[in-house]
């Protein structure tokens, strides 16, 4: 005995990978009118991944909706819609150029809503990305994290 350890806490090596976790986005504003068409992707040198909805296709969305798959509840005056699953993938922690996007689906080309570009480093800490855009007529909020993946 006699000898007491400080903390105890194990310090995790920082992970090779970063894992795209969505966790919600709220319409308050429309890009369009009645209704906006709207999916999440993330682009990674060149290939594009579609986070939600899960693979392919688009949801449709009205104002103040609040779509919910995890994560932080949905704000207080907008309407919840949950039970949603994304795509979660990861991705080397190599500092390249790493972007996730919420967009329109638009028949003139796609709007881009929201681009968030990161530059993942390894991290051994769970990263929180809250997004706003209330720009162009429109009001979007997009809510992710970036987890510690092995
Ligand atoms: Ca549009
Ligand atoms: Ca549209």
């Amino acid at each position: 005995m006699g000898s007491l350890l400080t903390g105890g806490a194990a310090y995790a090596e920082p992970a090779p990978m970063v894992k795209v976790v969505l966790e919600s986005f709220v319409a308050y504003d429309l890009e369009e009118s009645g209704h906006d068409e709207v999916y999440v992707i993330a682009q990674y040198e060149g290939r594009v991944r579609q986070l939600f909805p899960t693979r392919t296709g688009e949801l449709s969305v009205a104002r103040n909706d609040c779509i919910y798959i995890g994560g932080d509840s949905c704000p207080p005056g907008t309407n919840y819609r949950g039970y949603y699953s994304a795509y979660q993938p990861s991705y080397t922690a190599n500092g390249k150029l790493l972007m996730v996007a919420l967009r329109e689906d638009d028949i003139s080309g796609d709007d881009t809503l929201i681009n968030v570009p990161i530059w993942p480093q390894p991290i051994s800490e769970t990263q929180y990305f809250r997004e706003e855009a209330n720009i162009n007529g429109y009001h979007y909020t997009l809510n992710f994290r970036l987890e510690p993946s092995y």
